[in-house]
């Protein structure tokens, strides 16, 4: 199968749509929820523990489908990846996202997305075991897609780089090869989302079977301390991945708008690595109440927690300052949406890092300080990168342009998170703890805040999709007067 342009532009407009929709889909459960904490909406504790589930498994999920679909647009120019894998992926993504709605909405299964061993058995019979199972295996289905995608791409780096090694760059960080001879930027970043990815989906496919048999079979049990390792090793590394997916739009686009290249230099090529190594290690960080844990490991996941996007965004963030700078570049949507995510990114770790200081961390621990941080951080940051890419492509392969809507949608939304990420950032202030269905009064204004907020932050998705299947649709008729012009 030769990927054509057409076909490539096809499937990833799929990716983006899908993981657009779920998205938005995801936002009104997190404003329904934020209305139900700020008394606005009467909703049962268990039905808000399903939207919990819910928005946390599918903002992820979709967000990492959508960030895939980027990373494969650019790294396909660049390496011959299987268009099949990709397919397969797409469909084993929808197959496991309908299995975890219908065990969650059906079936009342609610263990938050982290599914922590042994809550998916022992629900003093909040759910059953057929609503576990569905979530279980749903999400392991989901699970194999993404593997075998990133086995896809490691195999296509493998070839063309010669190693996974070589695609980080380091026969060029021990000058073995010149700078100029070093792999791309979005070769850089696929190999290290290729090696932490692998990793992280390993040891979630292993936790979720035991979790399987565990509710299949009560009498098997494992160690609850391995399996919050397993989990927080799939899940910590692979919700941070999706913005360095992500990132490569930021490469690729400000490059092709400065008309300036984005070369990756040997600090480059360093703070990958660095970030490679930290990723894969600062799960531990979850693991800070857990006395029992190595103190080794714990000193380590805290004091590499500080460190862990660092490097990747300061060169990340200075190299998109020193691109634009006197470049004369046109603003607009895409341009526009990748410059703010860089903001959202930085503006985002602050908190983190504030919480990541023990003497904060004993107050701000499990408040909803650290929603506060991972919003800002994904919403603004990772998010806004993909609908950045969403423009981009839809004025790469079509005559659309844009109108003030879109306008109105790129301020709106960058007002809207900012304000939903300031309000949680206050409830942690104020010591509301996260994950709780009922607020104290005390703790309602911010939340009610951040209903107002989010419905902002929908409207402005919901133009973004509209302009996006607008450009499908077009893309779809001038194909249709191709064909009847060949006719
Ligand atoms: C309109 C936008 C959004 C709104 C109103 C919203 C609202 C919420 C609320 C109310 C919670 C629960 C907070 C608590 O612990 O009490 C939450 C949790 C969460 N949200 Fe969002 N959210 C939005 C966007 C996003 C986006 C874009 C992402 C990621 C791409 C995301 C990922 C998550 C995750 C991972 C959790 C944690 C779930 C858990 O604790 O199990 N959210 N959100
Ligand atoms: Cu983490």
């Amino acid at each position: 199968m030769e990927l054509t342009a057409k076909s490539r532009n096809s499937l990833v407009a799929m990716y983006l749509s899908v993981g657009g929709l779920i998205i938005l889909a995801m936002m009104i459960f997190g404003i329904l929820m934020l209305m139900a904490q700020g008394g606005m909406l009467d909703l049962s504790p268990a039905a808000f523990y399903q939207f919990l589930t819910i928005h946390g498994t599918g903002m992820v999920g979709a967000a990492a489908f959508a960030a895939a679909g980027v990373m494969w647009y650019f790294l396909s120019k660049e390496v011959k990846l299987s268009k099949k894998i990709f397919k397969l992926n797409a469909v084993l993504f929808l197959v496991g996202v309908v299995m975890v709605i219908i065990g969650v909405f059906s079936f009342e299964y609610a263990s938050a997305w982290t599914f922590l061993y042994p809550l998916p058995a022992i629900s003093a019979n909040a759910w059953g075991i057929t609503g576990a199972l569905l979530y279980l295996f749903g999400m392991l289905i989901l699970g194999i897609g993404f593997l075998l995608l990133y086995i896809d791409t490691g195999r296509a780096i493998i070839k063309k780089q010669g190693s996974l090694a070589k695609g980080l760059g380091w026969d060029v960080i021990s000058g073995k090869k010149e700078e100029k001879d070093a792999p791309t930027p979005t070769i850089v970043a696929s190999t290290m989302v290729t090696i932490v990815n692998i990793t992280a989906l390993t040891a979630g496919a292993i936790v979720l079977i035991m979790n399987i048999i565990n509710v299949i079979n009560p009498a098997f049990t494992f160690d609850p301390l391995l399996a919050k390792n397993l989990t927080f090793a799939f899940g910590h590394i692979f919700a941070n991945s999706i913005i360095y997916m992500a990132v490569i739009a930021v490469y690729e686009i400000l490059s092709k708008y400065t008309k300036r290249p984005w070369k990756a230099n040997k600090p480059f090529l360093i703070a990958w690595n660095m970030s490679t190594v930290f990723t894969l290690l600062i799960y531990t960080h979850h693991m800070l109440m857990d006395s029992v844990m190595p103190t080794w490991m714990l000193i380590m996941g805290q004091v590499l927690s500080y460190a862990n996007g660092l490097p990747v965004l300061i060169i990340t963030a200075y190299g998109a300052l020193m691109i634009v700078y006197k470049s004369g570049i046109k603003w607009d949507m895409a341009s526009g949406l990748i410059y703010i995510s860089m903001f959202g990114w930085v503006v985002g770790v602050v908190p983190a890092i504030i919480d990541a200081t023990i003497v904060v961390n004993q107050v701000m621990h499990n408040t909803k300080w650290v929603p506060g941080h991972f919003h800002l951080y994904m919403a603004l940051g990772a998010c806004a990168m993909l609908f950045g890419f969403m423009y981009y492509l839809a004025k790469e392969d079509s005559a659309i342009r844009t109108n003030a809507f879109d306008k109105f949608g790129l301020f709106g939304y960058t007002i809207a998170i900012l304000a939903l990420g300031g309000s949680f950032l206050v409830s942690g202030a104020l010591s509301t703890p996260r994950r709780w269905a009922t607020h104290f009064p005390d703790w309602m204004a911010p939340a009610n805040f951040g209903a107002v907020a989010g419905a902002l932050a929908a409207i402005a998705l919901t133009i973004y999709i509209i302009h996006f299947v607008r450009y499908m649709m077009m893309r779809n008729k001038q194909d249709k007067d191709v064909e009847k012009i060949s006719a």
